[in-house]
């Protein structure tokens, strides 16, 4: 799947993604009223990844609206609507218009690093995070996935708060806070200061993640974290996630889809022939 943030405002890019070989795709997140976003420099490239404060850009759920009918007369794959809010109420009534204008499932962003009084501080209190879940999941009659911070001391707990809501799979993980400084300057280079770290730097914790919440609860799980090549994605099945999502490579190349498809195939295919060569072998010995 195509990763929330990433090519994700406009029905065209979204079919871009899709005809590149994408099994699904998640908008940019988007809220109850437009939002400007921060000021630049909004993304910096940092060692094996990118750093962003985009600050949630997006042009409010009733103007959105009308590029998710415009996206589904085009799309082939299911369409995933990102929502965010600042209460339950919000989130309920974003993902209501998201639905009735076509979304086949919504993700709650209850992670975003460094947006005040929305994502992750929705998303690292249990208590919170049940409220937006139960409002949601009441509100809706499509599948809700909740997309998980990685900055928690135990993500299992909130996985718990949001299956015990009613989530129907959780996406692990958003991006790692973090920051950059130009020491030539010697000031910091994004204008918000903090951001979210993304791509291959972020892999090994996001897989740890994945690992945690899989070996707690029987919910499907979406990796999310560095997934580059086929080999990460794999990594991201032993894991124990259904599926993956890719983010920061697609930034890089928007292809990037096939090859993973095709990699995850040829794979299996070796595998599933070992296996057999081993269960021959052992019969005839
Ligand atoms: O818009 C952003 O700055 C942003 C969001 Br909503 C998010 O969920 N994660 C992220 O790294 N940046």
């Amino acid at each position: 799947m195509l990763a929330s943030g990433v090519l994700g405002y406009s029905a065209e890019s979204l079919n871009r993604v899709a005809k590149a070989g994408a099994g699904a795709v998640v908008t940019k997140s988007v809220g109850n009223a437009p939002r400007m976003g921060y000021a630049n420099p909004t993304v910096v490239a940092a060692e094996s990844g990118l750093i962003n404060a985009m600050g949630l850009p997006n042009p409010g759920i009733d103007v959105y609206s009308e590029e998710i009918r415009f996206s589904k007369t085009l799309l082939r794959v299911p369409l995933i609507v990102s929502v965010f809010g600042y209460t339950a109420e919000d989130y309920a009534a974003v993902a209501t218009k998201a639905v009735l204008a076509g979304a086949d499932a919504v993700e709650l962003n209850v992670s975003c690093p460094h947006v005040k009084q929305t994502g992750a501080e929705i998303g690292q209190s249990p208590k919170l995070l049940s409220e937006v879940v139960l409002r949601t999941k009441d509100a809706i009659n499509k599948p809700l996935i909740v997309k998980l911070s990685p900055n928690v001391a135990d993500i299992t707990a909130l996985a718990q708060a949001a299956v015990e809501a009613g989530a129907d799979a959780l996406t692990a993980v958003n991006t790692v806070k973090a920051m950059a400084i130009d020491a030539e300057t010697m000031l910091p280079i994004l204008a918000n200061i903090r951001g979210g770290l993304s791509g291959a730097a972020i892999k090994p914790m996001a897989l740890r993640c994945v690992y945690d919440i899989a070996e707690s609860f029987d919910v499907p799980i979406i990796g999310c974290g560095g997934v580059t090549d086929w080999r990460d994605a794999v990594e991201f099945f032993l894991a124990g996630a259904s599926a993956v999502q890719v983010g920061t490579a697609v930034a890089e190349n928007p292809e990037v889809f096939n090859a993973i498809t095709r990699g995850v195939e040829t794979y299996l295919r070796k595998k599933k022939q070992k296996e057999r060569n081993r269960n021959c072998w052992t019969r005839t010995t």
